[in-house]
């Protein structure tokens, strides 16, 4: 089975799995082909936790496919399953990539996560692209991209949802992140293309942000987000290949004096900028040592444990956010007089304040 094919379950995967699973009702075991030609959301929670706890891929697939449904009863059983793995979930290292399109993200995780599955590890790889269609470039890119790490059964490439705002698509990543963690990765890497403030979801959900970047012949520092720098744990300069290694040498240096600038005095953990061929596989290895040495230095000094709880923080805010305004789309009140209200804002016989004040009146906030 390939990482490729759990994604689509749909259409009657077999699977032979390990353990039992019982059901509730009648405390008969169900064979585990019973659940898999069951659709999502009849699958009882025990069953999800118990097959997910065991590592099976085709529940797993199925629980993400629930996170994802934008139905609210899938949503509610997405959420006990979720509190159930919850004390399974946490351990994996959360490694995020970000990088223009083009940079070599695709072929840096491919080649990263081969290295770690030589080790022994098993890698997820999620993506963040709220700009994508499930039918789109970018996404399809990736796929073909990700060959050899698609063709293994210790990887799990889950493309990014396809619809919805920044918030909802986040929302879901988190949610499949405490997934395939629950589910026995222990890597998992969330890519996202650098544009909009998708890099400031990602790094608010990872342990270690990676900013991939390319060397561009003298005036590196030019159009690079100050906001980005700032976010990185670690800066790669990617296609140091061939007669490209001199340029991306002297990049690397000039990102070193930025990154000075940024980090405050006496900080834990300078962002270290490495020279990287994702192609090649070259400085893959001293990367991954970084990543491991920063999680090392991080847990001494409790910042590591600190990110992580103002992560859980940010994770239950955003979802608050999510859910009031999913809720005020669903007031039948509000949604048959909000194009109303709207047009008076727009024509000026409104002010927005009164406008906000009406809503939250119906609302009744
Ligand atoms: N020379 C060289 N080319 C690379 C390297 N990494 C990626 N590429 C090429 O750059 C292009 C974009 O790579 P891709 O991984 O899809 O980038 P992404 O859009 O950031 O995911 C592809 O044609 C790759 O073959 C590298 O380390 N060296
Ligand atoms: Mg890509």
């Amino acid at each position: 089975m390939t990482a490729d094919s759990v994604e689509f379950p749909a259409c009657g995967m077999i699977s032979f799995l390990p353990y039992v699973i019982v059901d509730e009702r009648t405390g008969f075991s169900i064979s585990p082909m019973a659940v898999i030609a069951l659709p999502a959301h009849k699958i009882p929670v025990a069953d999800y936790v118990a097959g997910i706890a065991n590592g099976d891929r085709a529940l797993l697939a199925r629980a993400i496919t629930l996170v994802e449904s934008s139905n609210p009863d899938h949503g509610r059983l997405a959420q006990q399953v979720l509190q159930e793995l919850l004390p399974k979930t946490g351990k994996a290292v959360r490694l995020g990539i970000t990088g223009v399109p083009g940079v070599g993200k695709s072929t840096t995780i491919d080649q990263l996560g081969m290295n770690l599955l030589a080790e022994g590890h098993q890698v997820a790889v999620l993506a963040i692209d709220p700009t994508s269609k499930r039918s789109g470039g970018s996404i399809l890119g990736d796929k073909t991209r990700m060959n050899s790490l698609a063709q293994e059964k210790n990887a799990f490439i889950r493309p990014s949802p396809s619809s919805g705002t920044l918030g909802g698509v986040t929302r879901r990543t988190r949610e499949t992140m405490a997934l395939v963690e629950a589910a026995g990765f222990d890597v998992v890497i969330v890519e996202t293309v650098g544009v909009g403030q998708s890099e400031v979801a990602v790094a608010d959900m990872v342990d270690f942000f990676l900013v991939l970047l390319l060397s561009g012949g003298g005036d590196d520092l030019q159009g690079i987000k100050k906001g980005i720098i700032e976010l990185a744990d670690m800066i790669a300069i990617n296609k140091a290949d061939g007669d490209n290694i001199k340029r991306a040498e002297s990049a690397a240096a000039e990102y070193k004096n930025a990154l000075q600038i940024f980090t405050p005095h006496g900080a834990t953990w300078f962002p270290p900028v490495l020279t990287v061929s994702g192609r090649d596989n070259r400085g893959l290895k001293e990367l991954w040592a970084k990543v491991l040495e920063h999680r090392e230095k991080m847990t001494a000094t409790g910042e590591f444990a600190a990110r992580r709880q103002s992560q859980a923080v940010s994770w239950m805010r955003d979802m608050l956010e999510d859910r009031l305004m999913g809720a005020l789309r669903a007031h039948p009140r509000v949604a048959a007089e909000l194009p109303n209200i709207e047009a008076s804002v727009r024509n000026g016989t409104l002010l927005p304040t009164l406008a906000v004040d009406r809503i939250m009146t119906m609302m009744g906030i």
